[in-house]
């Protein structure tokens, strides 16, 4: 995990802890200052360009940059060395901690039935991160029902029905075909009627660039207005993912993200970056396929994971 962010990091660090400092002309060392401004420019933009290549978005990136930017500048030589990887953690620690959000606190004070939308392209991860919610939330005392309203690809409904059945889950479903948002009303009127707690809404993928899917989703959000809609994105497909949050949340606003995959991402700019961009919590990240495998995102969690020795 992280492999790509973890070794670009480290090689930051190191190039400006020794090169940066070493090459600053005797002139300004003289006065006192351990990094001048331009060979600081010079490394940070190594930086920025390998964050980049780690997936890191565009404006998260420029925002570390300015960050560690403004640490630096003007400090003395013998500060310089020591408070390099000091400036690089918190500038990358400040994002993180940014991106941690409480889901299960957040629903708490929620009125029952509480209805959760999940939006997101074909292939990101909806329908398992539904399942993994679902025995998670079974597990702490919720009642669940899940609405199988992605009618869309053939055997969606037959994967949740698997799924609801492994859980012991109520899945509400229709045919093939069906309109979604009737699906989502069935789904929510069941929950009334039997006092459930929760109501999960599974939907369609395609492409984020559908016209057709976005109105969808507002249709169904119209007529199961969610407490909370969800976005699930796939790690792997990096700023696309980033990209999809952005298109989502335009159309029908987010109120947090599940990251998938995170299991084999080798990068690791995607789980840095995408709840920083759209400024929602990233509530959950994906680390395999088994039920038990999303786990609440905790920035000491990525941290040590990009800073720490141990090699995954
Ligand atoms: N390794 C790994 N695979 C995942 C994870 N989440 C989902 N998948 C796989 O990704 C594929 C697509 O998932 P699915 O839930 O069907 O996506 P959907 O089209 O958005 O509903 C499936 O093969 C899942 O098993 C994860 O966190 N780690
Ligand atoms: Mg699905």
């Amino acid at each position: 995990m992280f492999r790509f962010l973890k070794k670009k990091i480290k090689k930051a660090k190191e190039t400006i802890a020794e090169k940066a400092i070493e090459e600053t002309p005797e002139e300004v060392k003289k006065s006192g200052l351990g990094i001048s401004e331009k060979k600081l420019e010079e490394f940070l933009w190594q930086l920025e360009i390998d964050l980049l290549e780690s997936d890191v978005a565009m404006e998260v990136a420029e925002e570390i940059k300015r960050d560690i930017k403004k640490k630096l500048v003007g400090v003395s030589r013998k500060e310089a060395r020591k408070i390099v990887e000091k400036a690089i953690r918190d500038a990358i620690y400040r994002i993180l901690k940014e991106s941690e959000g409480d889901f299960f606190e957040e629903i708490k004070s929620k009125e029952k039935p509480i209805v959760i939308m999940f939006v997101g392209v074909n292939g990101s991860g909806k329908t398992t991160a539904i399942a993994k919610l679902a025995w998670k939330l079974k597990n702490m005392g919720y009642s669940c029902i899940i609405a199988a309203c992605d009618t869309f690809r053939a055997g969606a409904i037959e994967q949740l029905g698997k799924h609801a059945e492994n859980l012991g889950i109520k899945l509400i479903k229709h045919d093939f075909g069906s309109d979604p948002a009737a699906v989502a009303y069935d789904a929510i009127e069941h929950a009334k009627a039997r006092h459930k707690d929760v109501v999960l809404i599974d939907t369609a993928g395609r492409m984020q660039t559908n016209i057709n899917l976005m109105e969808e989703m507002k249709k169904i959000k119209r007529v199961a207005k969610p407490d909370m809609i969800i976005f699930v994105g796939d790690a792997l497909t990096g700023n696309d993912a980033i990209e999809q949050a952005k298109k989502f949340h335009e159309a029908v606003g987010i109120d947090g993200v599940i990251l998938t995959k995170v299991d084999a991402d080798a990068k690791g700019g995607t789980a840095l970056s995408i709840a920083y961009t759209i400024k929602k919590p990233l509530y959950f990240i994906g680390i395999g396929q088994e039920y038990d495998k999303q786990i609440p995102f905790k920035a000491d969690w990525m941290m040590k994971k990009i800073f720490g020795e141990e090699n995954n």
